[in-house]
């Protein structure tokens, strides 16, 4: 049924996606506009970290499933993983579909009657709609001539749920929701994802599965959001926050989350904007949540800086020491970072030492004002100690006396 399938966008979604239809004996085409990104999967490596991808990719591309080029081929089946970024004009970011458009428009020219196309970018309802407009225009042929302008071809959307840093098994085992344009096009795309997918596959309409993406990261930014506010208001009670929400989720229907610096990652802070764009006037509580989550971040700044003012030293001889710059735990990924940012905005004001303290980042090449210091000598040359991501490696440390603590995860609190 699908000997050969064209992935169209090699990135985070992307590769693993196409590593692992090719690890279950498909041929893939992987392709990017990246001549770099291109090379370097083509000689068995991988441009992203993933635990478990690398040798997917290694294996596949040695055994000749995996081929990655610059321009798509004739397939079974096209599968659309590509970036959905926002157009930063106003105060409400709008969404950007051009380069899927342009991914319609690269394959256009080799669909054939019975072929599956999948769009896997998160996307704004009606996306897919899209794609079929755009393909009634360029080509007539794969519609009956009749009054019924019958597809020849499958449409659907199928969005990824993966947690990054557990995509190889995530992708296997979570349930996928397929959203075909018509129940035709959902069963074509639910037989391409049984190929490796051991969840369940829940079959919908293309809009709801649209919808559903955004659905599931926008109530996860309002759940995070509630946490958030809780910290505020505890922080103006001189209540820990952490051993209020874990008395109240002893409810058995409670389960606040947990607060935070703010919201970072390229999915949780993002995907709420595809909804609130396009329904201002309908979304005042997932916007007002973005707001939260926003806030958040300069309300962490204000305690650095109060911490400052508090210590009685000359500014230029107080350090800070910034614990974690990634978006999250355990990941080296610093895109759309409340961490990254708040470290460079305490770097724009304080006169002294900002130091960063990031086990899982070396040295980033794009950001060389970075100061970076292992844990213990921060932890003993800095005045105030700020822990902005719970990474592993810094549960369970000595803090030494005399230090103004600012934790913003709550593993650090007594
Ligand atoms: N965060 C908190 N408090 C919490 C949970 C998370 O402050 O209780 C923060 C994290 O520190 C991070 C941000 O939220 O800065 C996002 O982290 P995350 O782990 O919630 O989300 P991602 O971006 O790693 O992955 C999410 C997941 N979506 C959901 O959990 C609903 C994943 O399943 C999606 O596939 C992914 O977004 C995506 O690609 O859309």
């Amino acid at each position: 049924m699908f000997n050969k399938i064209c992935v169209i966008g090699l990135g985070y979604i992307g590769l693993p996606t196409a590593a692992m239809f090719s690890k279950n004996q498909v041929n893939v085409v992987g392709v990017d506009i990246s001549e770099t990104i291109i090379d370097t999967i083509n000689s068995g490596k991988i441009h992203i970290n993933e635990p478990g991808l690398d040798k997917m990719v290694q294996e596949s591309v040695s055994n000749g499933y995996l081929k990655a080029k610059l321009k798509p081929e004739v397939a079974d089946a096209f599968l659309i993983a590509v970036p959905t970024p926002f157009k930063k004009e106003s105060d409400i970011p709008k969404p950007d579909i051009s380069y899927v458009e342009a991914a319609v428009r690269s394959i256009s020219s080799f669909i054939k009657d019975g072929d599956l196309i999948v769009l896997e970018s998160t996307s704004p309802v009606g996306t897919t709609d899209r794609i079929l407009n755009i393909l009634k225009d360029l080509r007539k042929d794969l519609f009956s001539d009749d009054a019924t302008q019958k597809l020849k071809v499958n449409i659907a959307h199928c969005p990824e749920r993966v947690l990054p840093g557990k995509a190889i098994h995530e992708l296997v085992y979570n349930d996928r929701v397929i959203g075909g344009l018509t129940n035709e096009c959902s069963k074509k795309a639910e037989l391409l994802y049984k190929i490796f997918v051991k969840g369940e596959c829940i079959l919908t309409n293309a809009r709801t599965a649209e919808m559903a993406k955004l659905t599931e990261n926008s109530s996860r930014d309002v759940q995070i959001a509630f946490a958030n506010e809780l910290s505020l208001i505890c922080d103006e009670l001189d209540i820990n926050v952490w051993e209020l929400i874990d008395v109240a989720n002893r409810h058995p229907r409670v389960n606040i989350l947990k607060p935070g610096p703010g919201v970072g990652g390229h999915c949780i802070a993002v995907d709420p904007w595809f909804l609130i764009s396009d329904h201002k006037d309908k979304s005042k509580l997932m916007h007002s949540a973005r707001q939260v989550n926003i806030y958040k971040e300069r309300w962490v700044v204000e305690k650095i800086k109060n911490a400052i003012k508090e210590i009685q030293k000359l500014p230029n001889e107080i350090s800070v020491a910034c614990f974690g710059l990634s978006f999250k735990a355990n990941v080296d990924d610093m895109r759309e970072s409340p961490a990254l940012r708040i470290y460079q905005e305490v770097k724009k004001f304080h006169e002294g030492d900002v130091i960063a303290v990031e086990p899982n980042i070396s040295e980033i090449i794009e950001h060389p004002e970075i100061l970076f210091m292992s844990t213990n000598d921060a932890l003993s040359n800095a005045d105030i100690l700020v822990l902005l991501v719970d990474h592993e490696e810094f549960y369970g440390l000595n803090l030494p006396d005399k230090k103004k603590v600012i934790d913003t995860r709550g593993i650090w609190s007594e």
